[in-house]
């Protein structure tokens, strides 16, 4: 049985990590290991220890960069240090930011933290058993969290 490993942050101002496990074990029967860290520069080396020492097949990482500049920066080397870890680890590490100021409420954001986590898990489910499903959905556009823009109308 595959393993998926979760990671989120007590930085967030939603819970992200309760609705991905939530959303991947309604999508498959798969053993998951969650942690949870304090914010986003944790991530990296939190997921990367669950794929070699929980032995985990791919990581979701779960994140809220701040709204100041100094957050954005901070997202920007969390980011860099997440695909470092993935090529140290030649496993995907989903990561999934919702950045504060992206939603123009506080409802809106955490309905958008909701939906990103649970559209991300499943991506994470279709990396794991449906890569083919990805394939499909190439060039249409998906996004995650918002509506999809869809495929260019030529
Ligand atoms: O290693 C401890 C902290 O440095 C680490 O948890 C950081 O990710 C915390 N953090 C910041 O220091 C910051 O300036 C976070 C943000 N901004 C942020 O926007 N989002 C976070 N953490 O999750
Ligand atoms: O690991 C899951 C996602 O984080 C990853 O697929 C990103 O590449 C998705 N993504 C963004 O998060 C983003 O802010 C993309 C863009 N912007 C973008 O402009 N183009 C993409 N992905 O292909
Ligand atoms: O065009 C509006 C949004 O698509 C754009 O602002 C994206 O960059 C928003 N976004 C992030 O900022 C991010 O960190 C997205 C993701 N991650 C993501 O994983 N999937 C998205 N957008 O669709």
């Amino acid at each position: 049985m595959a393993t998926i490993g979760i990671v989120d942050t007590t930085f967030a101002r939603f819970d992200m990590g309760s609705v991905a496990l939530d959303e991947i074990n309604k999508n498959a029967s798969a053993r998951t290991v969650r942690i949870t860290v304090p914010g986003i520069k944790d991530l990296p080396v939190a997921s990367k220890k669950l794929l070699e020492e929980q032995g985990c097949d791919i990581v979701i990482a779960l994140g809220m960069p701040g709204s100041a500049e100094k957050d954005k920066m901070c997202a920007n080397q969390a980011s860099q240090g997440l695909i470092q870890a993935q090529l140290m680890t030649n496993k995907h590490i989903i990561e999934v930011f919702v950045h504060e100021d992206e939603a123009a409420n506080e409802k809106e954001l955490a309905q958008l933290m909701e939906n990103r986590a649970r559209e991300h898990a499943v991506n994470v489910v279709k990396l794991l058993y449906k890569p083919k499903k990805l394939i499909k959905e190439a060039g249409t556009g998906q996004r995650q969290g918002f509506e999809d823009v869809g495929p260019l109308g030529m």
